[in-house]
């Protein structure tokens, strides 16, 4: 009789999602360390995450709409609610929900009911203005670029700022429309 009892298939497939989960937060955590290190200045690291997001984004639109089967969105508030109930669920492994709209529709918020990236996170004092998930806003720009949306993603509530949740806002600033790909003879 072994000492231990074995462990089921899907025992063992939960752990190894856990490990691979704290690994990509661990490694997150060890690039932005890295990266205050050598940039010294908080808002130049904003930047470098924002663009590494954004250089991420533009590959993983591919495949976001080949894993997903999503099709064409009917307009930006569509779009929005699948980026929070989809798109971060396949890659963050987490769900937002979209609120905070405003009257025009091209303006909305996504509120993260949990946020991976910041397990085992706490910002010494001299890193109060660092958005330490802004790699999240150029993931979002980026993808969305890729299907003809130009944004603007910001910040408005951080936890590791002491707000009471994460609250990521998107504005839509221009939709290019696709040209139809054959000339009508
Ligand atoms: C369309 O109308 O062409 C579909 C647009 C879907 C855009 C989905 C973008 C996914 C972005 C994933 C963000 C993940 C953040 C962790």
């Amino acid at each position: 009789m072994p000492a231990v009892p074995p462990r089921s298939g899907e025992a063992i497939f939960a752990s190894a999602e856990r490990v691979n989960a704290e690994l990509f937060t661990l490694t997150y955590g060890a690039i932005v360390r890295q990266l205050i290190t050598d940039l010294e200045e908080v808002d130049e690291v904003n930047k470098q995450l924002d663009q590494m997001g954004y250089n991420i984004g533009v590959r993983l639109i591919d495949e976001f709409l080949a894993k997903s089967n999503v099709t064409r969105c009917v307009d930006f508030k569509e779009t929005a609610e699948v980026i929070a109930k989809v798109g971060f669920k396949m890659f963050l492994g987490v769900s937002a929900t979209v609120t905070n709209w405003d009257a025009e529709g091209t303006t909305c918020s996504f509120v993260l009911e949990d946020n991976p990236l910041v397990d085992f996170v706490e910002l010494p004092d001299t890193c109060q203005g660092l958005h330490y998930c802004n790699v999240l806003n150029g993931v979002i720009r980026g993808a969305l670029e890729m299907v003809s949306m130009k944004t603007e993603v910001t910040w408005i509530r951080d936890m590791l700022r002491g707000d009471d949740t994460y609250e990521l806002q998107v504005k839509l600033l221009k939709q290019i429309p696709e040209e139809y790909p054959y000339k009508d003879d």
